[in-house]
């Protein structure tokens, strides 16, 4: 059905329906959203999450009791909706402290009020049953090669890390944290800038196994990379422990656009793969389909609620077309005469090694790569017009 429903698992961050429209050019184009009204919006459209981060809910230098009563505020209107927290973050780049990174800001001072801020906030996450932290580091990073030691400064990003690691263990929480990528902006270049990137880095910490990736649409497609194999990968390595999702067109300023507005080949390869699992099979992903998108600054209020209402509603056409694209006999022979099943038969027999291979005459020395070729294709591109016959409904 085209109705988002709990089961769904739609979830959307509270600074995406609550963005104002300010970008670096001009002023808000609407006014501040309060997390009451937009908790209530989003359950009568039919999701079934909220993420926020810290300053999302209370400003940043709230007092105490500001802050609770903004806390109390929430856990009213979760308890009168139902709608869950699935995910947590910290923000760590809006204040002005921040401008050269949290956990790597060359000014020690402010790596260390950086990790008391998001020490607080996991405990709050916790509080509040979320069981994915996401750590984007938007001002990790720099403008000028003389102005980072970059080596230096994914050390501190590791020692960050390894200790939210050993905090949460200590404390029980049953927290997994997710490094989310983004190769540029606000700062000229990012650490951690890819999913790639961010797979590498995870595996150098204490705890590895706690730690997963958050990839965004629009980031890696700023980077020029295909998100659906980013995705893939992330898969292939049990790390896809949470996903923004959006729409950006092309290597440009990050976009944020409704999911499905931007690369819509690449959007419905990603719903296909997430809710289908590899062609081959492999897992597909069970977590909340998170959408980290923001509302046109040419809209008014209603033009957020038709855009949250979009995301949800392009994710279930994808998931349709998906589906029937799968089922369609003419596909899965399509698939079959492409050679795709063939992939997952492994290279060497069972209990071959180098020296059998090489021994196999019939696999080198008696092999006519010319004749065994005879300018055969593989009919990839019949393969991919039955994808947009199915994507586009012709089918
Ligand atoms: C910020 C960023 C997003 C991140 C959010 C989580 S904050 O809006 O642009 O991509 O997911 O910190
Ligand atoms: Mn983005
Ligand atoms: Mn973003
Ligand atoms: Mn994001």
């Amino acid at each position: 059905s085209l109705t988002p429903t709990r089961e769904d698992k739609f979830s959307f961050g509270l600074w995406t329906i609550g963005y104002n429209g300010t970008d670096p050019f001009g002023g808000p184009t609407r006014a501040p959203l309060d997390v009451v009204e937009g908790v209530e919006k989003l359950s009568e459209l039919g999701a079934y999450g909220l993420t926020f981060h810290d300053d999302d809910l209370f400003a940043f230098g709230s007092t105490d009791a500001e802050r609770q009563t903004q806390i109390d505020r929430l856990k009213q209107v979760l308890a009168d909706t139902g709608i869950v927290v699935p995910m947590v973050t910290t923000n760590l780049f809006s204040a002005p402290v921040f401008k050269d990174g949290g956990f790597t800001s060359n000014d020690r001072a402010v790596r260390r009020f950086a990790l008391r801020k998001v020490l607080r906030n996991i405990d709050l996450a916790a509080e509040l049953g979320a069981s994915t932290f996401v750590m984007w580091g938007g001002r990790e990073g720099a403008e000028y090669d003389a102005a980072k030691d970059i080596r230096a400064a994914l050390e501190r990003y590791r020692e960050a890390v390894n200790l939210l690691g050993q905090y949460v263990t200590d404390k029980g929480y049953d927290i997994r944290f997710a490094i989310e990528p983004k190769p540029n902006e606000p700062r000229g270049d990012i650490l951690l800038p890819t999913v790639g990137h961010a797979l590498a880095f995870i595996e150098t910490l204490e705890r590895p196994e706690l730690v997963g990736v958050n990839p965004e649409v629009g980031h890696e497609q700023m980077a020029g990379l295909n998100f659906t194999a980013g995705i893939a990968q992330a898969l292939y390595q049990g790390k896809l422990f949470h996903i923004d999702l959006n729409g950006q067109r092309g290597i440009k300023y990050d976009q944020d656009l409704v999911f499905g507005h931007g690369d819509l080949q690449n959007a419905f390869s990603l719903v296909d793969l997430l809710e289908n699992g590899g062609l081959n099979g492999g897992p597909a992903y069970d977590g909340p389909r998170h959408f980290d998108y923001k509302p046109s600054r040419t809209e008014g209020p209603e033009g957020v609620w038709d855009s949250a209402a979009a995301n949800m509603r392009t994710y279930l056409l994808l998931k349709e077309r998906a589906a029937a694209f799968r089922a369609d006999p003419e596909v899965q022979a399509a698939l079959t005469a492409s050679r795709v099943p063939e992939l997952s038969v492994p290279t060497l027999g069972s209990g071959e090694g180098y020296d059998e291979l090489l021994a196999d005459r019939s696999a080198y020395e008696e092999f006519d790569a010319e004749a065994y070729f005879n300018g055969k294709g593989f009919g990839f591109v019949h393969l991919q017009q039955l994808a947009i016959e199915h994507l586009t409904g012709a089918r």
